[in-house]
């Protein structure tokens, strides 16, 4: 028995905010989950607080299936972001525990290294195309041999995916929703330009992406995958809003570019239909929003069923910690796909010491016992929270429409 002796929630923004679960148990050892929802952290750290922690104080650390099911079969309210993020912080910090009481690293408990490295793919993006395809070949100069491609759209001031600042993208900017202006029919015709010009500069030794970000109808998400056919897309991602899978069966019929959902899902449940029928190529669900290692393998086997790959969400708003887990994962799941690699600020780096390390275009979890992220609390106190939420979309005759 490894009793869980304490466990505590630590809330730090370090240019953004950031939601850390720390379980310490009997014998000094303590583990780390990563439990951010981007816009909603209080939410989580509230339901971790109030819910979780209370029945968790007393447990043994190493049932780590049990303690799953308890907190998830156990809630009567099951699912949806807060809860799983939760869930999730609580399934990673016990996992570090179980390689760190084996004095291993993570991956080598789950199954040892399936590669040599991740293979992640960077940010490229600009205000215009000419821009975003100079952004690329920085990336490419780096040893990136995936890049996401995302351009502003001539007669829209704000588009997905375009920051201010080249380093990294934040786009829960302000205490309340931005409001910003979206179009489809000015996006639309922009993006097979943008891939015309990345592979005419980028050549085709490297792997371009694209994430609609949940703006089109299933028709129009249909036409842009065939727009893109020529250029050869790695994927295009959340073409079209999820919660109705049955839309891309519409998808399907009409482009064989590779598609990519899931970042924005926290089961199994969710994912079920579109990988059964085939209609994604990659997951995206992750260690921190799909209720943590535990049940993303279980995501991970399933898909692997029906030949979809993984290709974990990684955008600045989800922590090292849950970076560090994923690589771990990503090393050993047979059915990796990529794994998204937005890199975060040097103040983050520095709350969240760790041992993954970027290598020509890909990342490796390092050895260290555990995940191999710690959190540096004394620096962290230094960053209180700030209120932050992510922006609204409208449409230009002001429908509420997807962000
Ligand atoms: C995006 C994210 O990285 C991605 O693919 O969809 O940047 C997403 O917008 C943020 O994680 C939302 O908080
Ligand atoms: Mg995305």
């Amino acid at each position: 028995m490894l009793k869980i002796t304490d466990a505590r929630v630590i809330v730090t923004c370090p240019g953004r905010n950031f939601v850390t679960l720390r379980i310490e148990t009997r014998g000094g050892l303590h583990g780390l989950g990563d439990a951010t929802l981007n816009g909603r952290e209080l939410a989580v750290a509230s339901y971790l607080t109030g819910h979780i922690i209370p029945a968790l104080i007393g447990r043994d650390a190493q049932a780590i299936e049990d303690i799953w099911q308890y907190f998830y079969r156990g809630a009567y309210w099951r699912r949806g972001p807060v809860t799983m993020s939760a869930i999730a912080a609580v399934d990673t910090a016990l996992w570090d525990i179980k390689a760190k009481q084996a004095g291993l690293p993570l991956y080598q408990i789950l199954g040892g290294a399936s590669r040599t490295g991740v293979m992640v793919y960077g940010h490229a993006n600009g205000s215009s195309i000419e821009e975003t395809v100079a952004e690329a070949q920085r990336y490419q100069t780096m040893g990136y041999r995936a890049i996401r491609l995302q351009s502003g759209v001539p007669g829209l001031a704000a588009t997905y995916g375009v920051s201010r600042d080249k380093l990294f993208y934040e786009p829960a900017d302000a205490a309340l929703p931005t409001e910003t202006i979206w179009s489809s029919a000015k996006y639309l015709p922009t993006v097979a330009k943008l891939f015309e010009a990345a592979r005419e500069a980028l050549g085709w030794d490297i792997h371009l992406l694209h994430d609609g970000h949940h703006r089109l109808t299933p028709i129009e998400a249909g036409r842009l995958g065939r727009d893109l056919e020529p250029y050869r897309p790695f994927w295009l991602e959340d073409a079209t809003p999820a919660e109705n899978p049955a839309a891309f069966r519409l998808i399907r019929q009409h482009t064989t570019t590779p598609l990519a959902v899931g970042e924005v899902f926290n089961s199994i449940w969710d994912a079920k239909l579109l990988i059964e029928e085939q209609l994604i190529d990659y997951i995206r669900t992750t260690v921190l929003h799909a209720g943590g290692i535990t049940h993303l393998r279980r995501i991970a086997s399933l898909a692997d069923l029906y030949g979809v790959r993984t290709g974990c969400h990684g955008a600045t708003d989800l922590s090292p910690v849950c970076m560090g887990a994923a690589l771990h994962f990503d090393l050993w799941v047979p059915n990796f796909g990529i794994q998204e690699y937005m890199r975060h600020s040097a103040e983050t780096d520095a709350v969240f010491p760790h041992a993954y390390s970027f290598n020509d275009g890909a990342l490796h979890p390092g050895e260290a016992p555990g995940h191999g992220v710690d959190i540096d609390e004394k620096l962290a106190a230094e960053y209180p929270y700030r209120p932050a939420s992510l922006p609204i979309n409208r449409l230009e005759d002001g429908t509420m429409h997807n962000w």
